[in-house]
C-alpha cells in the first residue's frame, strides 16, 4: 500500500492529536497505521523573501514524515489573512458583506499554492495518495498536476459551500473552479454543501452531471461527494477530567461554545436568552447560559467588531435582569482546557449550538456524546450547522429567528425525561456510527478506488439529494406557534 500525503494550512501535532480532537485524532490515527507524510506551514512568519524559502524543514515521528514550511510576511498577509480569512472564509459562509476583495491578494493566494507545491513535488512518490485539507489550498492540486504529478489527489472542504449566486460574487470565481476540478474526488461536509456546488458549476464554470454522477468540467472528471467530519466518541468522553457535579445547585445550565466568530450566531443567541427571560419571569433566578468563546483571527477588524458587540449585549442583559445573587451570562472569552468540556456539557441541561453557518460544528456532537443516558440535557441546533443534516432529533431552529429560539429554550428546559432519552438514544447512534474514524476511511477508500478504478458510486441526482435533505431539516424545525417540534407538511 502506498503512502498517504496529508496537505493542510497547519499540521498538527500528531502527538497531541487526542488533546486537539476532531478529525486530528482521526487524521493522525491513519498515520499511526501506515507510512505517511504531513505537510504545510509551520505557523512562523519569516523574515525570508518567499523565493529563499523553498525547502521544507523535515522530521519524523515513527513512521511519519512532517514537512512544514514558514510564510513570509507579505505572504502571510495576502494569502492567509487577505484571501483565505477576509474573502474565502466570509463568502463561504454567505457574508458577502464583510468580505474584502482586494487587488494583490488572491495572487498571492495562487502563489503560496505553487511555492508549496513546488516544495512538495520531489517529496512525492508515484504510489502516493494525496490528501489536501481546507479553502486555504484549493488551488495546490492543479499546481501540482502543472508539475505533472499524476497521483490521485483528493480535497476536503471543512467548511459549508454557498448557494451558486454567492459563489459568483467571487470576483476569481472561474480560478477557484479550475483549481477544483484538478482533484480527483471534492469531499464536503453534506449533502446540501454537494448540490450547492454542483449548481455553481453546471451555472458558473458550464460543469455537466455524468451519467455516472460525476462532473465534468475544464477537460477534468471530479467526484463531488459529502463525507460529514464526526467524533472520536470514546476517546473524547474518555479524558473526563472529574466526576460531575452540579456546579450551582437549583440553577439550569444552558452551555454554548464556540470559537469567538461572527459566524456561530453569538450575538442572536444572547438576544434569544434575553427573549426568553424577558417572556418567562419564572425563570428569573433559575437558569444561566454559560458562553465560552475564545479569541480567535484577532487581527481581522470584523473579529473585533463581534467582541466589542458581545461585550455590550452580555452587559445590558445582565444589568437588566441580574441580581445580587444571580447572574443571567457567564461570559467567558477564554478556551477551556479540553479534558473539562464533558464535564461542563453533562452538567448543562441545555446545549445551544445555533451558528448563522457552520461547515459541522463538532460541539453539537460533543454535547450529546458527554451526556449521562439516564438524565440526557437537550440540544437546539441551528438548521445552518451542517450537522443538522445528520441530527435531526435535535430542536432544530432558525437561528435569525429569535421567538422561535426563546420557545426552543422554554421546550428544552421543560422537556419530560422519556422524551430526552428518545432524542438522545436517536442522536448519540447517528453520532456513534459516523465518527472521526469512519470520516477518515470512508474518504481515503473512495479517493483510492477512484484512482485504481476511475469510479466511485455517488448519488446519481445530487442535486435532488440535496433538495430532500433541506426539505427534512426544514420538517424537523422547531415550530413555536404550533409547539411542538414536529410540524407535517402543508398539504398541497
Ligand atoms: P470550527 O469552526 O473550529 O471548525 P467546530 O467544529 O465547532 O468549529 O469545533 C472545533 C473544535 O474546537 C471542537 O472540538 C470544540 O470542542 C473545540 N472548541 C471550540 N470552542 C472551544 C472552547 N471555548 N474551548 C475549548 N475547545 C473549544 C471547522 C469548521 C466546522 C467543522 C470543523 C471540522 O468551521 O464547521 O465542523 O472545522 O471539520
Amino acid at each position: 500500500m502506498g503512502r498517504i500525503i496529508l496537505v493542510s494550512n497547519r499540521v498538527a501535532d500528531i502527538s497531541k492529536a487526542a488533546q486537539a480532537g476532531g478529525m486530528a485524532v482521526a487524521l493522525a490515527d491513519t498515520l499511526r497505521s501506515r507510512e505517511g507524510l504531513w505537510f504545510g506551514w509551520n505557523g512562523r512568519i519569516s523574515d525570508r523573501r518567499s523565493e529563499q524559502i523553498t525547502t521544507p524543514d523535515i522530521s519524523h515521528i515513527n513512521n511519519t514524515t512532517i514537512a512544514t514550511l514558514p510564510l513570509s510576511s507579505r505572504e502571510h498577509e495576502g494569502y492567509y489573512t487577505g484571501y483565505s480569512n477576509n474573502v474565502l472564509w466570509p463568502v463561504f459562509h454567505a457574508r458577502l458583506d464583510i468580505a474584502q476583495f482586494e487587488s494583490g491578494h488572491f495572487e498571492r493566494y495562487l502563489a503560496v499554492n505553487r511555492r508549496f507545491a513546488q516544495a512538495l513535488h520531489p517529496l512525492l512518490k508515484p504510489d502516493d495518495t494525496i490528501w489536501v485539507h481546507d479553502y486555504h489550498l484549493i488551488p495546490l492540486a492543479l499546481e501540482l498536476r502543472k508539475l505533472g504529478v499524476k497521483n490521485p489527489i483528493g480535497f476536503f472542504l471543512h467548511i459549508p459551500v454557498p448557494p451558486a449566486q454567492i459563489f459568483l460574487a467571487i470576483p476569481e470565481h472561474r480560478e477557484l473552479a479550475r483549481g477544483l476540478a484538478a482533484y480527483d474526488l471534492v469531499g464536503l461536509q453534506t449533502k446540501i454543501d454537494v448540490g450547492n456546488l454542483i449548481d455553481y458549476l453546471q451555472d458558473g464554470a458550464f460543469g455537466q452531471i455524468l451519467k455516472d454522477g460525476r462532473i465534468r468540467a475544464f477537460d477534468r472528471e471530479m467526484a463531488i461527494a459529502s463525507f460529514p467530519v464526526g467524533i472520536d466518541v470514546e476517546g473524547f468522553v474518555g479524558q473526563r477530567a472529574r466526576q460531575t457535579r452540579d456546579r450551582s445547585p437549583g440553577i439550569a445550565r444552558i452551555i454554548g461554545v464556540d470559537r469567538l466568530d461572527y459566524t456561530k450566531g453569538l450575538p442572536q443567541k444572547f438576544r434569544a436568552f434575553s427573549r426568553f427571560l424577558a417572556q418567562n419571569a419564572d425563570y428569573r433566578g433559575k437558569v444561566v447560559l454559560s458562553q465560552i468563546a475564545p479569541p480567535t483571527r484577532e487581527s481581522v477588524s470584523a473579529y473585533a467588531d463581534i467582541r466589542n458587540e458581545l461585550e455590550t449585549l452580555s452587559g445590558s442583559i445582565n444589568g437588566r435582569f441580574g441580581e445580587l445573587d444571580w447572574v443571567p451570562i457567564h461570559y467567558i472569552h477564554r478556551s477551556a482546557p479540553r479534558r473539562t468540556l464533558v464535564d461542563i456539557y453533562r452538567s448543562s441541561r441545555v446545549g445551544l449550538v445555533t451558528p448563522l453557518r457552520d461547515g459541522m460544528n463538532l460541539v453539537a456532537k460533543e454535547y450529546i456524546a458527554a451526556q449521562n443516558p439516564h438524565d440526557p440535557g437537550v440540544l437546539i441546533l441551528s438548521r445552518f450547522a451542517g450537522a443538522a443534516e445528520q441530527l435531526k432529533d435535535a430542536l432544530i431552529v432558525n437561528p435569525y429567528d429569535i421567538d422561535e429560539m426563546a420557545t426552543a429554550i422554554k421546550t428544552a428546559l421543560e422537556m419530560p425525561l422519556e422524551e430526552r432519552q428518545e432524542h438522545y438514544d436517536s442522536l448519540i447512534d447517528g453520532i456513534k456510527r459516523q465518527d472521526t474514524f469512519m470520516w477518515c476511511r470512508s474518504f481515503l477508500q473512495a479517493l483510492e478506488r477512484l484512482g485504481r478504478r476511475g469510479t466511485l458510486a455517488v448519488p446519481r441526482q445530487p442535486l435532488e439529494a440535496a433538495r430532500k435533505a433541506l426539505q427534512e431539516i426544514e420538517l424537523a424545525r422547531v415550530h413555536p406557534r404550533v409547539g411542538t417540534n414536529r410540524i407535517a407538511p402543508d398539504p398541497i
